[in-house]
């Protein structure tokens, strides 16, 4: 079982994963352990306070590093006491590694993770420096707090788990799975408000499915987010079909079809 103890003034937020869709379910069937800890807790004072005035000036508050800490400390605990050797401490911010499918990747080896979730202006800068081994952003924008971010890093991490997903093959053929842009998925009915679907996928020629997927998934990727290609790598396969997608669609990268 993977663990996730997410520190956060706003537990409630959490519900969010766990009471839905396929993170729900990964819950339920003990794929994973979420547990939350509210740094108010872990304070002393009459009024449970987090958060205090910058040093320095400036507007907002900054939360403190005792109840942080303290929490963050309990939440380690909990997880050595459950088997985990070494509860990896993360802070979601702005001033983090971005958030990618390298990074994912590299998490999913990690049995537990202490994930911050901080408020206001961020967090004292003494406690990241003393506890958090990784600071990850999920973007370059800011967010008026870290659970949303938490919960996009654990809804990543808990859909690769082994079972969580109806068919497995859905976590590998994921966009960026292949480093590529996802193909354009089509469902019932075959004719929408005279829309078709593309006649391969009504073939069950599996292998020109397949091919037709791979054109598309370079095609839109090139167009798209070209900054992800390497064209010198691709296999002589890849580069024909990206051939094929570019002269079947005049535009230059980083157009989109029929969209300014
Ligand atoms: C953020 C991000 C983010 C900054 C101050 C919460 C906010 C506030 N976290 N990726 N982008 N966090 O904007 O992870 O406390």
């Amino acid at each position: 079982m993977k663990h996730f103890d997410v520190i956060t003034i706003f537990p409630e937020m959490l519900e969010a994963v766990a009471r839905h869709g396929i993170t729900r379910r990964a819950l339920e069937d003990g794929l994973f352990g979420l547990k939350t800890w509210d740094p108010r807790d872990f304070t002393t004072d009459a009024y449970r306070r987090v958060d205090d005035r910058p040093y320095g000036g400036g507007p907002g508050m900054v939360m403190m590093a005792e109840p942080l800490e303290a929490a963050i400390e309990a939440a380690a605990a909990r997880q050595r006491d459950a088997g985990v050797a070494r509860p990896l401490v993360v802070l979601m911010s702005p001033q983090g590694e971005r958030l990618t499918e390298r990074v994912v990747r590299e998490l999913d080896g990690e049995a537990g993770l202490v994930i911050v979730a901080g408020r206001y202006e961020g967090v004292d800068e003494r406690v990241v420096e003393r506890r958090v081994d990784r600071e990850i952003s999920i973007g370059d924008y800011v967010t008026s707090g870290g659970e949303l971010p938490a919960m996009v890093l654990i809804d990543c991490l808990v859909r690769r788990l082994p079972g969580s997903l109806n068919d497995a093959r859905s976590a590998c053929e994921d966009s960026f799975s292949a480093g590529l842009l996802d193909w354009p998925h089509y469902t019932r009915p075959e004719a929408w408000k005279g829309a078709a679907v593309p006649e391969v996928l009504l073939s069950g020629n599996h292998a020109a499915i397949a091919r037709w997927r791979r054109k598309q998934a370079l095609g839109r990727t090139w167009e798209r987010r070209p900054d992800m290609l390497d064209e010198s790598a691709l296999s002589k396969e890849d580069r024909k079909l990206l051939e094929e997608y570019r002269d079947e669609h005049t535009l230059s990268p980083g157009r989109r079809p029929g969209r300014g």
